[in-house]
């Protein structure tokens, strides 16, 4: 639900549309009062961006599509902000890839598991895993809510899609052998740093073009993922997202204007 009526012709229009979906599902219990900063951390990386999805992020948008559909058991996790910003494509994703869904928040409470939920089942997932006493398993060497997991989901998955994730929580699940795919408009943030394939965009772009590539890529066979993802560098890739910035704001620092 929109709580405040910003008229269409506003020039910030669609970013302050997304602001209102956190803000709704920080009040509908979703979204943690830290997902509001974490947004607003986005927005200034967004910012250099220039709002948009560059080619570098349209590489890892592939590999991570070829990754999810190489394995054996993928999952995708969901925390506030997620769910709060792309619950549709969330299920439409996890239908392409036949896999599970699961909650699991960095601010676990049982309100929230089953407010994030809720969002989700009303998106059209048939199941959610880890809510409701079904993470009963733990990340090793993670102390408290945050290192609980589902038994039949991230527990045992061999790759993890995890947006907006905590550097902590990637590097204990590549430490369990996971590949971790995930998504940060910050590559500075640990997260970013310590996953196989990060995906530099904001969620609200690259989940709809997640769900076009697996798509698209579904019809290839597995030499041919291979290749794709054997050919896909995370380290350099970062660099390449780290230019991008720098020369954005070259540009922008020499009166070339913020529309380049
Ligand atoms: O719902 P919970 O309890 O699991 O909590 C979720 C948050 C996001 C609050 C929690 O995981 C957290 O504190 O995350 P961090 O450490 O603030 O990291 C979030 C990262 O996501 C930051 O590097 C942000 O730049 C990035 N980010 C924020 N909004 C977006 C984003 N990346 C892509 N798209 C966004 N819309």
């Amino acid at each position: 639900m929109v709580m405040v009526d910003v008229p269409k012709s506003h020039p910030r229009y669609e970013s302050l549309m997304v602001r209102e979906k956190l803000v709704s599902g920080f009040r509908g219990g979703a979204v943690a009062c830290e997902g509001l900063i974490a947004q607003g951390r986005g927005e200034a990386f967004d910012y250099i961006l220039g709002e948009r999805t560059h080619d570098a992020a349209l590489k890892a948008i592939e590999a991570a599509a070829c990754v999810l559909l190489l394995a054996r058991k993928p999952v995708i996790s969901v925390n506030g902000n997620a769910a709060a910003l792309v619950a549709n494509e969330i299920v439409k994703l996890s239908e392409l890839l036949s896999c599970p869904v699961e909650v699991n928040l960095f601010y676990r409470t049982r309100a929230r598991e089953e407010a994030v939920e809720r969002i989700l089942v009303d998106a059209g997932a048939s199941s959610v895993l880890g809510a409701c006493d079904d993470a009963v398993m733990r990340i090793p060497g993670l102390e408290h809510e945050r290192g609980k997991v589902s038994a039949s989901g991230i527990f045992c998955a061999d790759v993890v899609l995890v947006p907006l994730e905590d550097g902590d929580r990637t590097e204990a699940l590549r430490a369990m052998g996971k590949t971790v795919v995930t998504v940060d408009l910050s590559p500075f943030s640990r997260s970013a740093q310590a996953a196989d394939v990060t995906i530099v965009d904001n969620i609200v772009r690259c989940f709809p073009l997640l769900c076009s590539e697996v798509r698209r890529l579904k019809g290839f066979d597995g030499a041919q993922l291979r290749r794709i993802v054997d050919g896909f560098d995370n380290e350099k890739n970062l660099s390449r997202m780290f230019i991008v910035m720098k020369d954005r704001l070259s540009l922008v620092a020499s009166g070339g204007g913020l529309d380049g």
